[in-house]
């Protein structure tokens, strides 16, 4: 048995337009800097998840490679950390049944995600998947023993639901999983739409002004920030009163890695304006080398698809050990490898 020594797991769904600036701030950049204090960490294109709502089979399987190609252009090592797809492994679906017979229905539709993206649809027409979706995401975690797991504020309560079902596990079959932690940042967690500052800035929203995707143009970048709704005063302020603009700070903030005092101690006695040029020329400062470095990915998908294999192949040797395990521990017949 492997020792469960400190492990990271996280994921990403190659679902909708594409990362956007939200991912990065609230999860990638984390990731990419997890790599320089943790030896072991995993990062996976998390695509049986993208299947949770109605999907096009050759959008999915190049969503798939754009997503892996985002991460390796932010930064994350594919030799240095495990970068692979989720369906590559068989035995996140595998321990995700196990799951799914400790899991609780109360517990499933408590999900707010699942209340969320089910809204709108009659009960007898979401798909079972968007209940399951927590379950799998749980075995994806629990099948490396991975013990912090970096995400954005949204995916906290699935982590709670992950944590209890790991201590559900071990107090019923001996200890076999880590309580894995979450690892949310204390700014930038929950970067919100440009155009509606009361709702998460979402791949899936369908409305383009209200994200800033990753590989944006940078007129495109300059525009969507001059359009992005602000608030009543004039001002800039961070707080409550002020949900636009403190966005736009957190936004600063996360692209520039500086604090939101510092940044409005640079800005102290101007307006919304001239803190929407300087935002803009901050991000695109992180988004234009990431292109870059994206579109010379996208332009070589053998080595592309030669790195996900050798990522598929080092991560199933983990999740099929523990997955062993959990099989002597569950009652089930251990076939040989
Ligand atoms: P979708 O809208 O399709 O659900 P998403 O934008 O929420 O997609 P995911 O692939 O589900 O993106 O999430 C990848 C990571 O980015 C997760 O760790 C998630 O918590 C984080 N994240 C997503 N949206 C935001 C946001 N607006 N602010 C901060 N972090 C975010
Ligand atoms: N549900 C997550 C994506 C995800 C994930 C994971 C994150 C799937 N499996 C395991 C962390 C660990 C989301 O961000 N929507």
């Amino acid at each position: 048995m492997r020792t469960a020594m400190a492990r990271v797991f996280s994921g990403v769904q190659p679902t909708g337009e594409g990362p956007h600036i939200g991912n990065y701030i609230g999860a990638f950049r984390h990731w990419v800097d997890l790599q320089k204090t943790h030896e072991e960490c995993f990062y996976c294109v998390v695509d049986l998840h993208a299947m949770t709502l109605p999907w096009d089979p050759k959008a999915l399987k190049e969503g798939v490679r754009r997503t892996a190609a985002t991460l390796i252009a932010t930064g994350i090592d594919p030799e240095r950390s495990v970068l692979f797809v989720q369906s590559d492994v068989a035995e996140h679906t595998q321990l995700t049944w196990v799951l799914t017979c400790l899991a609780r229905m109360g517990e499933l539709e408590r999900m707010t995600q699942f209340k969320e993206k089910g809204r709108g649809n009659e009960r007898d027409s979401v798909p079972a998947g968007l209940l399951a979706y927590p379950l799998l995401m749980a075995a994806d975690v629990l099948v490396y023993r991975a013990t912090h797991v970096p995400v954005g504020e949204d995916q906290r309560q699935h982590l709670e639901l992950m944590r209890d079902l790991a201590i559900r596990f071990n107090s019923r079959f001996g200890d076999t999983f880590p309580v894995p932690d979450a690892v949310i940042g204390r700014q930038g967690a929950r970067i919100m739409s440009l155009d509606d500052p009361t709702q998460k800035m979402s791949k899936s929203s369908g409305r383009p002004a209200s994200t800033l995707g990753m590989l944006d143009p940078p007129n495109v970048v300059r525009k969507k920030i001059a359009r992005a709704v602000t608030d009543s005063g004039r001002e800039v302020r961070y707080g409550q009163d002020s949900p636009a603009v403190s966005n736009l700070l957190d936004i600063f903030s996360g692209v520039t890695g500086r604090s939101v005092a510092e940044l409005m101690a640079d800005l102290e006695g101007q307006g919304y304006a001239p803190l929407k040029a300087a935002l803009a020329e901050a991000v695109l400062a992180v988004l234009t080398p990431f292109q870059a470095r994206y579109t010379e990915l996208m332009g070589d998908p053998a080595q592309l698809d030669e790195l996900l294999d050798r990522g598929a192949k080092r991560a199933q040797s983990f999740a099929a050990d523990t997955f062993r395990e959990v099989r002597e521990r569950i009652g089930l017949r251990v076939p040989p490898r």
